[in-house]
């Protein structure tokens, strides 16, 4: 179970940094490569920051983990406009439930709840509603438009149903029951219906989507895992190939895969050139921890 959880966070930020030179391309037969150092962007960053966030408080606190986002931001690494929008308005002093409709009237509907949220899946994947309530509050720090919030309770709950040893055909249809809006139920039964007939690449693109909004980019990054899910290289050089926001899809696809396969089965070569590998592993491994306790409780009491 605890190389699940390392290989979730290792595969997230894998993801992403594999991703990262391929974000803004149009679609094409590129090749991932982890023969130069790998760095990460703000998916990484944004997931260590909740992560370490969860490890201190115990829990998903929101005035916290705003906290935990502002301090460890480090500008350089591509951040959301609407993101960084906000957390410079909490920063300033602004509430945090005023501040996120302050730039989107709805909230931004942007793929950066889901993209950090796979601590969240990986704390609590013994108990589902717990899942959902706490992936929700994890987004609505920035992101409280009802799609990006249906994004992160869909990912998270992907790697809640990877944990309990759920089949991957299984997690579709589950997660469908969770889905709040329209748009994300009918993006679910669309990656549902290519992973039955098969597809090519420009059918993805053109029925689930490769950009920054959280339906054009969540239910493709759960397709990529459902369909190359045991072969992470493979997962992750057809999200990539898919060229649009390749960093947060791989990133999202590397979450999932990582928690199917564990670390030990992450290429080697890759995971040594990661950049700050030791504290994501560390990361993984204080949620796993917190986890174990949270889960002993939870059995005890039967709740
Ligand atoms: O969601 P967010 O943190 O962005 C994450 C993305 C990932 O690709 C990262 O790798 C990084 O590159 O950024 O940041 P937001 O700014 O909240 O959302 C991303 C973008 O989605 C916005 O800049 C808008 O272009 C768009 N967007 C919207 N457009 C119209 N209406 C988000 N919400 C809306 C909306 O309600
Ligand atoms: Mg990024
Ligand atoms: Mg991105």
């Amino acid at each position: 179970m605890n190389e699940r959880f390392r290989g979730c966070l290792v595969g997230l930020a894998l993801g992403d940094s594999l991703g990262a030179a391929f974000e803004g391309m149009p679609p094409g037969d590129y090749e991932p490569s982890c023969k130069a150092p790998l760095f990460y962007t703000d998916d990484t960053e944004m997931m260590l920051n909740l992560s370490e966030s969860i490890i201190e408080r115990g829990e998903v606190v929101p005035e916290d983990l705003a906290r935990h986002f502002i301090e460890g931001l480090n500008p350089q690494r591509g951040y959301g406009y609407g993101t960084l929008r906000v957390l410079s308005l909490i920063r300033s002093g602004v509430p945090i439930e005023r501040a996120t409709s302050m730039v989107f009237r709805e909230g931004s509907k942007g793929n950066g709840a889901s993209m950090r949220v796979a601590p969240v899946g990986l704390l609590y994947w013994f108990d589902r509603e717990r899942i959902v309530e706490a992936a929700t509050r994890a987004s609505t720090v920035t992101h409280t438009h009802p799609v990006a919030i249906d994004g992160a309770v869909a990912i998270a709950l992907s790697v809640g149903m990877i944990l309990q040893g759920s089949s991957r055909e299984q997690i579709p249809g589950e997660i469908i029951k969770y889905m709040k809006t329209n748009l994300m139920r009918g993006k679910i039964d669309a990656l549902m219906g290519l992973l039955e007939r098969g597809c090519s690449r420009e059918e993805v693109i053109r029925l689930l989507g490769n950009g920054v909004l959280t339906e054009e980019s969540v239910p493709t990054a759960i397709y990529c895992f459902l369909r190359y899910g045991d072969d992470f290289m493979r997962a992750i050089g057809f999200s990539i190939s898919l060229g649009g926001d390749a960093d947060t899809i791989s990133a999202m696809t590397g979450a999932l895969c990582g928690a199917w396969l564990s670390r030990g089965s992450l290429p080697p070569e890759c995971v040594e050139r990661l950049e700050d590998r030791e504290r994501i592993i560390s990361n993984a491994d204080g949620l796993y921890e917190l986890s174990e306790a949270i889960y002993r409780d939870f059995s005890k009491h039967g709740e």
